[in-house]
């Protein structure tokens, strides 16, 4: 039997307002306990990885780390190959691609100008239906924006690193492609993780290439995207607009000119809020240490090599 099976001894940590995930650790079989005598963590801060680095530093023994969120570029100086490493990957995909449909109708139909108006005004706008849509990025929320579009019959083609087919998809390719794919795009949603490999994989040359009334919404990282050729695109009419749930920098300071631009809303990276993410982490947690104690395979493994 190895040290997991039975009711492993599972760390919430930092300790705080977390009784949540506590009580998910109970619910998944497991044992809430002190770090010394734990042989998994739930590591509750999505920012502090100093910290948790210094845990495992003195607790080498540790097998399982659970991190809160799907993105873990915080994390990418702790991760190791010694312990098994999950993240919230897919947990949030329903809310975050909810947002991603919610800022592409917006900024497309023209709420922005309309909601920030103080006079009746005359019609902007352009239709989502039929769409050419291009989302960088495979993953759960990928997967559930494509579900959410569908009555909208876009045509969608999906960027990623593994091209394997997707349903609902009219195509999807590989990164080398990212420019054929962004050719003539209407709206580009980007739900990328954020490694080295897609920091500022959105610039100028890339707006460049999208439809002139097309739209860009990134609920991603704001890092995917290159701010200042954002700014100038927005500007001079490169594109139509861009719909950001995530800014970089993050937050967005007052004054930043994203705020003044009338073809830009923007939301302080609420995809996904704490009132949302509660019960989905807390599933998450109790299932993965369900599994944990059962010797099973966890959910939301992270790939240590590539960085997500
Ligand atoms: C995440 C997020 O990465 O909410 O999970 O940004």
């Amino acid at each position: 039997m190895s040290k997991a099976e039975g009711s492993p001894r599972i760390s919430v940590l930092p300790r705080g307002q977390r009784e949540w995930l506590d009580e998910a650790v109970r619910r998944g079989g497991g044992i809430v306990s002190e770090v010394e005598d734990a042989i998994g963590i739930v590591w509750t801060d999505p920012r502090d990885a100093a910290m948790l680095g210094q845990i495992l530093a003195e607790k080498p023994d540790i097998e399982w780390v659970q991190l809160p969120f799907a993105g873990i570029e915080n994390f990418l100086g702790v991760l190791d190959k010694d312990r098994i490493w999950t993240c919230g990957k897919g947990v949030y995909a329903e809310p975050v691609a909810e947002m991603a449909l919610a800022l592409a109708l917006a900024g497309m139909r023209g709420l922005g100008p309309y909601a920030r108006a103080t006079e009746w005004s005359g019609p902007i706008g352009r239709n989502l239906l039929r769409a050419r849509v291009t989302v960088l990025g495979g993953g759960g929320i990928t997967e559930s924006l494509v579900r959410l579009l569908g009555p909208w019959n876009c045509e969608i083609t999906v960027v990623r690193r593994t091209p394997v087919p997707m349903q609902g998809c009219a195509r999807v390719v590989g990164p080398q492609e990212l420019h054929a794919a962004l050719t003539g795009a209407e709206l580009v949603v980007c739900a990328l993780s954020l490694t080295p490999e897609t920091t500022g994989i959105l610039g100028a040359a890339e707006f460049g290439l999208m439809a002139e009334d097309g739209w860009l919404v990134n609920v991603g990282r704001g890092a995917h995207v290159v701010t200042d050729d954002l700014v100038e695109a927005l500007r001079n009419g490169v594109i139509g607009g861009a719909g950001l749930d995530v800014t970089d920098p993050e937050p967005l300071p007052t004054g930043h000119p994203l705020w003044d631009l009338p073809n830009c809303i923007i939301t302080p990276h609420v995809g996904n809020t704490p009132d949302m993410a509660v019960p989905l982490l807390a599933e998450r947690v109790r299932a993965n240490v369900a599994r944990f104690a059962a010797g099973e395979a966890l959910l939301g493994l992270v790939d240590v090599e590539a960085g997500y």
